[in-house]
């Protein structure tokens, strides 16, 4: 895309996007969230479906000339359900918060209780935070991983449980690198009559390709974002089984929004089409593989990770240890300088604020889709090393962000 057509219309907005194209090019997207999708999800967003409101559902909406909305959606559906096996999807949340919020909203009321991870071990805001309106709704109890293993403890969850009973526990995580038990979770669950939501947003990809167990079929409600391991169009997805199904989408809409957003309903299902392709698996087997060198090479290092390791596509490292003069945000600043992008996190046990954490949290899915593997990997994560080591230090920053460009010249990724 040239944005020629944004140029001749707008100088300001096309400087900015040809700019932004240029930052991801030059740049390492190291935040465990970002992906790069392809350039036919990038077309399908952009296309004429942003014009159009569906409100409803494909063969029963409100307005009309829906027929190719309904194709569209009807394909991102079913090529949902054949990634995921589930039995019902819908595909219309706006993001991954919006899909926690349908689910809640379908079978939770005002003042029902909700357990989940606490956002600085590992949760999410939309899981309970009470600056999030499901802190604000729900009265929320969170458990937290083990400090000493990084783990979350089952048996701990369930005591939690069994003393709060809550309406629902949530499970899934935006900054825990172990694989998830849904089970477990599903028992504790199902000992206190509680439903239980799995949030896949971060590991959507790996899910579908068999790379981390499945919560569909064991946890009533899975959530997820559909743009970050799974690399398809912007937005949020709720998978559920039929007894939910009518309860789902009249909480998706009405109860939550209006029309969906038809132009990333078609960049969903483009980009579940990508990955029903087998070089989908290949890509996320690699993710999985780049995440592990990429902790091994920082463990060698010297840097302390939580949990010891990593089983998915993040990494989180915990700076007290092996470098406590330097926050995770002050680290993230002088990656970026060097052009390694990433973000300062919270670790189990944050002894520092939100704002100026401990730990950092790298992530692998952009990088693979760039093409990194092991090779690749193993640099990264020694340029981190020098930069972090060498806080303040613009020499190292000169020489390092030479080695960046290198990498990103040799692997490039929009024209
Ligand atoms: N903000 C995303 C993340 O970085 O984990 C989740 O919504």
């Amino acid at each position: 895309m040239s944005y020629d057509r944004v140029r001749a219309a707008d100088e300001e907005v096309a400087d900015a996007l040809v700019g932004e194209r240029e930052r991801q090019n030059d740049t390492l997207a190291m935040i465990a969230s970002e992906n790069h999708v392809s350039e036919a999800v990038l077309e399908a967003q952009g296309s004429e479906l942003t014009n159009k409101y569906a409100e409803g559902y494909p063969g029963e909406r409100y307005y009309g000339g829906c027929e190719y909305a309904d194709e569209v959606e009807e394909l991102a559906i079913e090529r949902a359900k054949e990634l995921w096996g589930a039995e019902h999807v819908n595909v219309q949340p706006h993001s991954g918060s919006s899909a926690n919020m349908g689910v809640y909203f379908a079978v939770l009321e005002p003042g029902d209780k909700i357990l989940s991870l606490d956002l600085t071990h590992g949760g999410h805001l939309s899981h309970g935070h009470s600056v999030n309106f499901a802190g604000k709704l729900y009265e929320v109890q969170h458990y937290e991983v083990d400090e000493e293993t990084g783990r979350i403890d089952y048996n701990d969850l369930a005591s939690i449980a069994e003393e709060f009973q809550p309406d629902m526990i949530v499970s899934g995580f935006s900054a825990y690198p172990r694989q998830v038990d849904w089970e477990a979770i599903q028992e504790a669950a199902d000992r206190v009559g509680a439903y239980h939501m799995a949030d896949i947003a971060h590991i959507t990809g790996l899910v579908a390709a068999g790379e981390h167990p499945s919560p569909v079929g064991v946890a009533d409600f899975v959530t997820g974002s559909t743009h970050k391991t799974i690399r398809a169009g912007r937005g949020g997805i709720i998978m559920c089984a039929d007894e939910y199904a009518d309860a789902i989408d009249t909480a998706v809409f009405p109860g939550a929004q209006g029309g969906p957003l038809m132009h990333n309903v078609a960049g969903k299902a483009v980009g579940f089409g990508e990955a029903l392709e087998p070089e989908f698996k290949e890509y996320a087997a690699q993710v999985v593989k780049n995440a592990e060198v990429l902790g091994e090479t920082l463990k060698e290092n010297g840097f302390s990770l939580v949990s010891g390791g990593t089983d998915t596509h993040l990494v989180l490292a915990d700076l007290r240890e092996s470098h406590p003069d330097t926050t995770g945000g002050e680290a993230e600043e002088a990656l970026e300088e060097v052009g390694i992008v990433l973000n300062g996190n919270t670790v189990p046990g944050e002894t520092r604020s939100a704002f100026n954490p401990s730990g950092i949290r790298a992530g692998t899915p952009a990088l693979t889709t760039r093409g990194f593997e092991e090779e690749e990997m193993r640099k990264v994560g020694d340029l981190i090393t020098r930069v972090v080591d060498n806080i303040g230090d613009e020499e190292v920053y000169a020489e390092v962000a030479a080695e960046v460009q290198e990498l990103c010249d040799d692997h490039p990724l929009y024209e």
